[in-house]
């Protein structure tokens, strides 16, 4: 009896050894950290990863032909193919993408692309005071193949549309409740590269970018001076529909954001990779610093853009 439990114990303990997240994401967690951390909360560079990281992964569509090997899910064909990259839909993220790169060279020896795209997204959202951790995971397999075009949602004009939105986002296997969730991440946008009625489009989507908080959702409707909402969000607000009744449940509650948005996170970072293969990956989220509200303020880089 003794000895079977021991045997046991044992056993559990080579388990846990041979799935313990390798140490380099602890690293690498620091590493971003210095870039994702500024004087007004986040960086330009964190909320470039976290639309990456939606960009990379949302590829994905059920109705896509199925071709290998590109899945057009989380299998980092947006920072190693240079054709995804300079795709009209990817426009503004071409910065974070020459961050991106120099980093991933320094370390790709020891992870892979997609891994390091959505852990990167995973150390940014901390790094907005007031972001959740979201569950990490890493054994992606990786593609150079660019992923389908056309899959990625648009902020303006009939593919704005809620009823389009809603579609296209099931088709993901995103649900209403949790694209309500995910699309609270625009509390630390500032879109840089829109137009609208030929004039530019530029700004931040709540009033404080930096802060990963619930002003997003109020202000999408009563849009105060300063603060751009996408057609997108105005209709994905409406609450005729089930996201807008999530979608309005989210004002004034980020505790019940919070725990509406990690798990959707989560979801998004591992699309369309074959449960399979998901039984394999290893749990990185010890490797993702706790939330910013007691980590140290550091020298925002100098390539925030300042607004
Ligand atoms: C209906 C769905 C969505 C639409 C139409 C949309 C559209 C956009 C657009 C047009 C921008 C501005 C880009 C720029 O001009 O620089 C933007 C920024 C951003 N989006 Fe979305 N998005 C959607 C969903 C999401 C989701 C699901 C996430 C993540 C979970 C996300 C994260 C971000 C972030 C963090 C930014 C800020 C990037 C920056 O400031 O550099 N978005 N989005
Ligand atoms: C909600 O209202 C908008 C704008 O009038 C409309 O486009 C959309 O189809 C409506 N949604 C539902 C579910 O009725
Ligand atoms: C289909 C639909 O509801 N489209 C609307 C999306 O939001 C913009 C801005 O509020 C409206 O102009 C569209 O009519």
């Amino acid at each position: 009896m003794f000895g079977k439990t021991l045997v046991l114990l044992a056993f559990m303990a080579l388990a846990e050894a041979s799935g313990q997240c390798p140490a380099i994401w602890s690293t690498i967690a620091s590493d971003l950290s210095q870039s994702f951390i500024g004087f007004n909360g986040c960086t330009d560079l964190a909320r470039g990863a976290i639309r990456f990281a939606f960009h990379d992964a949302g590829s994905y569509s059920s109705k896509t032909p199925a071709y290998a090997p590109a899945t057009g899910g989380a299998d980092g064909s947006l920072l190693l193919s240079s054709v995804e990259i300079s795709r009209e839909e990817n426009n503004g993220l071409q910065p974070y993408y020459g961050f991106l790169r120099g980093k991933y060279n320094q370390y790709k020896s020891q992870v892979g692309a997609a891994d390091f795209i959505q852990f990167a997204a995973s150390v940014a959202i901390v790094s907005c005071p007031g972001g959740p951790k979201v569950q990490t995971v890493v054994g992606r397999k990786d593609t150079s193949t660019p992923a389908p075009d056309n899959l990625l949602p648009q902020a303006f004009g009939p593919g704005a549309a809620q009823q389009v939105l809603i579609q296209l986002f099931e088709d993901k296997g995103i649900s209403q409740p949790e694209l309500a969730a995910l699309i609270g991440a625009h509390t630390s946008s500032k879109a840089i590269a829109q137009e609208q009625f030929g004039v530019p489009f530029d700004g931040p989507q709540d009033s404080t970018p930096g802060q990963w908080d619930v002003t997003y959702y109020s202000q999408t409707d009563s849009h105060p001076r300063g603060v751009y909402s996408f057609e997108s969000d105005i209709n994905l607000s409406n609450p005729n529909s089930t996201v807008g009744q999530v979608f309005q449940s989210f004002v004034n509650s980020k505790s019940k954001w919070d725990e509406a948005f990690a798990p959707a996170m989560a979801h998004l970072s591992v699309l369309g990779i074959p449960e399979s293969d998901q039984a394999n990956f290893i749990d990185c989220t010890s490797a993702v610093p706790s939330g910013s509200r007691f980590r140290l303020i550091r020298a925002a880089p100098i390539n925030d853009r300042i607004r």
